[in-house]
């Protein structure tokens, strides 16, 4: 695969032209300072050289608008470009909620993603144009980063927990997607592409080809298979929560706080089930650690999520 290096240079994410903006104008900053303190250098030089006949009586020690200058000015451009960085990490931090969601789960060395109804691709992703997507990533093995320098956006992508990413793509077209966290002899290799297209070529490439079922039904699957209905359902004589309507709400605890059911607490109460505890019932949820694969743990939590909405 060659590298595109004009995809890359210019953004292709709503993202990206916001940390174009913002990187552009630090270079610029430090561009203006760099040459000046270059020019300075020159000129001092030339006119201090030994044997010049400059002037060097009364030099001055102390010039308070320089002193005041040369630190309120640096100090006001610091705070205003600490300002619109937190304004632009923050929105990288907050995924918008009509996002599309595609789960990611990434290994030696190679990138696998499962779009919500079930079809799979391996180091490539197709995306919609113009349409949030939020990544929810996941490890099989070591410590890996999702990377697209088209987009602008980068995230460690860790074992044993879910991270997230999103963007909004601007153009269509085929951008590299880089593994950007050394994970192994073959890392170099562990590369692929994000295609955008239109959302109607979206949609029918979405459709076409899913001869598996979605995410949420394989998971419902589950749900009866290893058990969990057995405890979960409202029928059962087990005490144990109704998982309908839990996804993205606020749980209160046994200990007394209230933790909000993303994808991070359903995997926690999957596989340790001891650690948070809801107000109210007992802790007798088994763990279902090693009995699970990650797919498995996605396809559950795509369950409990499609569970959510229902009243
Ligand atoms: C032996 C009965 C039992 C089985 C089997 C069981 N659970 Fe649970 N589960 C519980 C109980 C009781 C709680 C509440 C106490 C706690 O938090 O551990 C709970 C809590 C949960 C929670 C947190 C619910 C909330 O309202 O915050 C989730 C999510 C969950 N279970 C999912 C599952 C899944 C998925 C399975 C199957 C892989 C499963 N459980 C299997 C009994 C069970
Ligand atoms: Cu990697």
């Amino acid at each position: 695969m060659t590298y595109n290096m004009d995809a890359a240079l210019r953004s292709a994410s709503t993202l990206g032209t916001k940390v174009d903006a913002l990187f552009l104008t630090m270079l610029g900053i430090t561009g203006i300072v760099a040459v000046g303190v270059a020019v300075l250098i020159v000129l001092f030089a030339i006119r201090y050289r030994h044997g010049s006949k400059a002037d060097r009586s009364h030099p001055p020690t102390r010039v308070r608008w320089v002193e005041i200058t040369w630190t309120t000015t640096p100090l006001a451009i610091f705070l205003v470009i600490f300002f619109w960085s937190s304004e632009v990490f923050t929105q990288f931090h907050r995924p918008p909620d009509n996002a599309l969601r595609i789960h990611v789960l990434a290994k030696q060395w190679m990138w696998k993603l499962e779009h919500a109804n079930g079809r799979r691709e391996i180091d490539e992703l197709h995306v919609p144009l113009g349409e949030p997507v939020e990544l929810i990533m996941t490890s099989q093995d070591v410590i890996h980063s999702f990377f697209v320098p088209a987009f602008r956006v980068k995230q460690d992508v860790v074992p044993g927990r879910y991270t997230n990413l999103w963007f909004t793509a601007t153009r269509a077209g085929r951008f590299d997607l880089e593994c950007a966290e050394y994970c192994g002899t073959e890392h170099a290799r562990m590369h692929g592409a994000i295609i955008v297209m239109r959302p109607v070529e979206f949609a029918d490439w979405l459709a076409a080809g899913t001869a598996q079922p979605g995410l949420a039904s394989r998971g419902f699957d589950l749900y009866r298979r290893v058990g969990c209905s057995g405890c979960h359902e409202p029928t059962s004589t087990v005490h144990a929560p109704d998982l309908t309507g839990l996804f993205g709400n606020p749980v209160h605890l046994a200990d007394g706080s209230r933790v909000v059911a993303d994808e991070n607490y359903i995997r926690d109460s999957i596989l340790q089930p001891q650690k948070q505890i809801v107000a109210g019932f007992d802790p007798v949820m088994p763990s279902f650690q090693g009995q699970l694969s990650e797919d498995d743990l996605i396809a559950l939590i795509a369950f409990i999520q499609s569970r959510g909405n229902a009243p």
